[in-house]
């Protein structure tokens, strides 16, 4: 296991489309493996493979405070959505910039599991909330995308003079 390096906003790589992953075996496996550790490790609730410079659909997610359910998905699909929901979102590759985004409160989500098996989740709340969030990384989007271009300009700058200050 190994924990990756976190590509942070606005690095233009985070707006690559990933691939699906044609075959589930042990290199993929391997790769979901280093991405729990890397989102424990962040912390965060959740890490697309996008964010890892890795351009192939897989996500990991586990909300518990006890790093106790981890949750893979390989090919997510959102195959049904149900209401609407505002919520307070961060994402590690945004560090410390939290604002509200409007979601679907209710999903069903069909993915591969680790061992390629089909499974379909419907699912509330964070949970449902992260799906989306890490399925929009997979399709080359981040959460600041749906905030206002004076807004997106303000975390731009702000997150560029960290990095700044970093190097
Ligand atoms: O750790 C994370 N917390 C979070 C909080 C609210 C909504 C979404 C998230 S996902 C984020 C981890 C991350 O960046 N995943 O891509
Ligand atoms: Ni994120």
């Amino acid at each position: 296991m190994a924990i990756r390096n976190i590509l942070h906003y606005p690095d233009s790589r985070l707006r690559t489309q990933a691939k699906p992953v044609p075959e589930v075996d042990d290199a993929i496996r391997q790769l979901i493996d280093d991405m729990a550790e890397t989102m424990y490790d962040a912390p965060g609730i959740g890490l697309a493979a996008t964010q890892i410079n890795v351009h192939l659909r897989i996500v990991v997610i586990d909300i518990t405070r006890e790093h106790n359910q981890l949750h893979v998905f390989i090919n997510p699909e959102i195959i049904d959505r149900q209401g609407e929901e505002t919520m307070e979102e961060g994402c590690l590759s945004v560090p410390g910039i939290y604002e509200p985004v409007t979601r679907a409160e209710k999903i069903t989500v069909k993915a591969l599991d680790k061992n390629g098996a089909p499974f379909e989740l419907e699912v509330e709340g964070l949970l449902a909330v992260c799906i989306q969030h890490e399925i929009d990384h997979l399709d080359g989007k981040v959460f600041v995308d749906y905030l206002s271009r004076l807004k997106q300009q303000r975390i731009q700058k702000k997150l560029e003079k960290q990095q700044r200050v970093a190097m």
